[in-house]
């Protein structure tokens, strides 16, 4: 997948490549990654890229020249890439949305800085807007950063047998079950018994019993999602049964 992120701060976002699961993606060839900074695009001698708003009120509105000559030289090399802006008025991501990113041969992201990009920019030249949630940043670029992040794990041959996306919280949408490692007992605590009693069936009903269990406390609307076989659904019941919830609740 090449993938190409439009931000006035590049040295930020080229980070994401530069460690961990994202970075052996890069290194690999399976991510072709570049960034590119729309101030090489601006043409005054200033190399300015935002202006005061029309309609007045606080902060700046980065510039729609800039951002144009800079988007339309990236897809003279990615010609069939997907522009998506980071904003919080975009689809939500979710792991989902993350599979569907990572399906796509090229990408670019754009990055906006101050209180957003002039809106001409955004119908002529953004294809979707994407969010990261609920919040507001300072900048998308750790917003971007987070979309590479989740789509360049799912990537074929991104993470090894060991970490593969398959076992990921989500990836069946629910919650993931617990994890422990040495020593066998912490602080007075050991570990669930289950998981040394090397009967492997038991163990793999315990996870999914975790997770149904986690997700049905922690996050229901995600369960509502799901429709449960009578063998998950008899996991979970028990499950609750066990905390002394009521399973009609
Ligand atoms: N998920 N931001 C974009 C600039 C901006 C301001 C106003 C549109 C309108 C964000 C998020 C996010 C902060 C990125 C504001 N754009 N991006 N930036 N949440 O909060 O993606």
């Amino acid at each position: 997948m090449k993938l190409e992120v439009i931000t006035l701060f590049p040295e930020m976002v080229e980070q994401i490549v530069a460690w961990g699961v994202v970075g052996r993606a890069a290194k690999n060839g399976l991510l072709e990654f570049g960034t590119r900074n729309p101030r090489d695009y601006a043409t005054d001698v200033h190399r300015s890229v935002d202006g005061r708003p029309y309609g007045g009120g606080p902060g700046m509105v980065m510039q729609p020249e800039p951002l144009a000559a800079c988007i339309r030289d990236v897809r003279r090399t990615l010609p069939q890439a997907k522009v998506l802006y980071l904003s919080p008025q975009g689809r939500v991501l979710d792991q989902a949305y993350a599979a569907e990113l990572a399906a796509l041969p090229e990408l670019v992201l754009l990055c906006g800085r101050y209180e957003g990009v002039d809106e001409r920019l955004v119908t002529c030249e953004v294809d979707a807007e994407i969010s990261i949630g609920d919040y507001v940043l300072s900048g998308g670029e750790p917003a971007a950063m987070v979309v590479v992040d989740a789509l360049a794990r799912l990537l074929d041959g991104a993470l090894g047998h060991r970490e593969s996306a398959q076992q990921d919280s989500f990836s069946d949408g629910l919650l993931d079950c617990p994890h422990f490692t040495r020593p066998e007992v912490w602080e007075e605590q050991a570990i669930p018994a289950v998981l040394k009693s090397g009967d492997h069936k038991a163990i793999a009903a315990w996870r999914r019993q975790q997770s149904l269990g986690r997700t049905a406390e922690r996050r229901p609307e995600l369960l509502e999602q799901l429709k449960l076989n009578r063998q998950d659904q008899r996991l979970l019941d028990d499950y609750l049964s066990q905390r002394g919830v009521d399973q009609n609740d």
